[in-house]
C-alpha cells in the first residue's frame, strides 16, 4: 500500500495548483492484496444531492463539472487530457493533450508506484497535441499535465505482461489545430456536482481467482483526485452499501438475497470480563484477554443475553442498528444452505490467508466476502479458541439456558450448528438486514 500512497501523494504534488477550476477529475484505480487490478465499473454516488453515475471499463475517469462555487476560469477549463488510444494497450498508445492557449507544460508518467517515468516540459502551440507513449515493465501508468493553474490526470492500462518491453518513452507528435475541444473524462449530464458535495463511489473488480470484489470510499473532492480501491471480495448491499453504528464504520455484503455486515460487531464499552454483561441499558462487550486491540480487529464479544438486549424474540434488534437484527437460526440455515450445507459453507466465509486465522485455515476463500476472522470466546472464566475459532450468535433460543450459534474452525471448512455451550459464553455477533 505504501507505493500507492506515494502515488498519490506525487500526484497531489502535481495537481495542487488546480483548485480554482470549474472541472474536477476523478481518476480511479484498484488493488486487491496489494497488487493492481482492474476496475470493471465504478459508482459515483453524489450523496449531497441524490444522483449517481456508472462507469465502466476501460473507462476509470470521472470529470466533474462544478456548478457553482469554484470561480472559472474558462479558457484554461479547456485545458485537457484526451483518453489514450487505445486503451488497455499492449505496447505503444497515443494520447493528445489539449491546450486552449499556447503555454508551457509539464508532461509527467507516472509508473503505479509513483515512480516518474517519463518528463516532456515545452511549450505547446494551442490545438490537440499529440504523443506517442511507449510502456516499459509496468501494468498500469498515469499522465499528469499541467500548465500554469490546471493540471489533469489520466490513468492508462496495459494488457498483460506479454508485451512487457525495457524503458518507458515519450514522444511528442506535433498539433492538430482545431477549434473542437476535447475534455478529459465523460460528462455526465445527468449527474451534478457542486462545490463541497460529497461523494460514495463503489469500486468493482475480480480478485485473482475471479471472485467478485469491492470497495466503498467517501470524499468530497475539492480537486483533481486519483483515488484507490482497495478491493475486496463480495460485494455491498445495494440497499446499505455501508453504514455506522455506535462510531464504527461497517461496510454490507450481498450474499444470495441476505445482507450482512462484513465485520463483527464491536458496540459498546469493554468490560473486563470476570464482570457479568447486565441489563443496564449500556452495550457492554468483552475483548479477547481483555485487550481492547483484539476487539478492533476481531470485534467484541457478546452474552448472549446483552447481544440479544434482554429480549427473548428471535430476530431481535439487539445490539444491531435500526433496520437490522440478530440473524435468526433459519436464517443462518439460509446462508449455510446456499453454500453446500453446514460441511462446506465454512469455507467461501472465512477470511482467506493466515494473517488472523491459524494454518490451515481449511477451505477458507471468502468468495462471498464475509469475511469471519477468528475471535474465539470466553466461556468457564477464560478466553479460548483465538485465532482458530470464531462463534457466531443467532436470536434463536433452544431451550433454558441455550441458544443456538454457528462455529467455523481453521482445520475444516465446516460451519458448525450448535447450542452446546450456554448463552453466557461470550460470542461474536453480525447483524444482518430486516
Ligand atoms: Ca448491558
Amino acid at each position: 500500500m505504501r507505493k500507492y500512497l506515494s502515488a498519490i501523494s506525487l500526484l497531489c504534488l502535481t495537481t495542487a495548483t488546480a483548485i480554482g477550476q470549474s472541472h474536477i477529475t476523478l481518476t480511479f484505480t484498484s488493488a486487491f492484496d496489494g497488487s493492481y487490478v482492474k476496475t470493471d465499473s465504478i459508482l459515483v454516488e453524489n450523496i449531497s444531492k441524490g444522483c449517481d453515475t456508472l462507469l465502466r471499463f476501460p473507462d476509470t475517469v470521472l470529470a466533474l463539472e462544478v456548478v457553482s462555487g469554484i470561480q472559472k476560469n474558462e479558457i484554461m477549463d479547456h485545458f485537457a487530457i484526451t483518453q489514450n488510444q487505445p486503451n488497455p494497450f499492449s505496447k505503444v498508445t497515443t494520447f493528445s493533450v489539449v491546450v486552449p492557449l499556447k503555454a508551457n507544460v509539464d508532461i509527467f508518467i507516472l509508473d503505479h508506484s509513483g515512480r516518474k517515468v517519463a518528463l516532456l516540459s515545452r511549450e505547446l502551440p494551442a490545438g490537440k497535441n499529440l504523443f506517442t507513449f511507449s510502456g516499459g515493465t509496468d501494468l498500469v501508468y498515469f499522465i499528469a499535465a499541467s500548465a500554469g493553474k490546471s493540471s489533469r490526470v489520466m490513468k492508462m492500462v496495459r494488457t498483460g505482461w506479454d508485451e512487457v518491453t525495457g524503458n518507458e518513452k515519450l514522444d511528442y507528435n506535433g498539433v492538430i489545430t482545431s477549434t473542437e475541444v476535447t475534455k478529459s473524462g465523460n460528462h455526465k449530464s445527468s449527474f451534478s456536482f457542486s462545490a463541497g458535495d460529497s461523494l460514495r463511489m463503489t469500486g468493482y473488480g475480480m480478485t485473482p481467482l475471479q471472485f467478485r470484489s469491492s470497495d466503498i470510499l467517501f470524499d468530497r473532492p475539492a480537486r483533481d483526485t486519483l483515488l484507490l480501491f482497495e478491493l475486496k471480495e463480495g460485494i455491498p448491499c445495494p440497499v446499505e452499501p455501508a453504514l455506522f453504528h455506535e462510531g464504527k464504520c461497517y461496510t454490507t455484503r450481498l450474499i444470495g438475497d441476505q445482507c450482512w455486515f462484513r465485520e463483527n460487531v464491536n458496540a459498546g464499552i469493554r468490560i473486563d470480563a470476570n464482570v457479568s454483561q447486565s441489563d443496564n441499558g449500556i452495550i457492554e462487550k468483552y475483548c479477547y484477554n481483555n485487550n481492547p486491540v483484539n476487539c478492533d480487529v476481531y470485534g467484541g464479544l457478546y452474552q448472549w443475553y446483552e447481544a440479544m438486549q434482554y429480549s427473548n424474540q428471535q430476530g431481535t434488534r439487539g445490539i444491531c442498528p435500526e433496520g437490522w437484527h440478530l440473524p435468526t437460526d433459519g436464517e443462518w440455515n439460509i446462508l449455510s444452505n446456499l453454500l453446500g450445507g453446514e460441511t462446506s459453507a465454512g469455507g467461501p466465509i472465512k477470511e482467506a490467508g493466515y494473517e488472523h486465522w491459524i494454518q490451515p485455515n481449511t477451505g477458507a476463500t471468502d468468495s462471498t466476502g464475509f469475511c469471519a476472522l477468528p475471535a474465539g470466546m470466553y466461556f468457564d472464566n477464560g478466553f479460548h479458541h483465538f485465532r482458530t475459532n470464531i462463534e457466531y450468535w443467532s436470536s434463536t433460543n433452544s431451550y433454558g439456558p441455550y441458544a443456538w450459534y454457528r462455529i467455523l474452525y481453521n482445520n475444516n471448512a465446516q460451519l458448525v450448528r450448535t447450542n452446546y455451550y450456554e448463552k453466557t459464553t461470550a460470542r461474536s455477533v453480525r447483524c444482518i438486514r430486516d
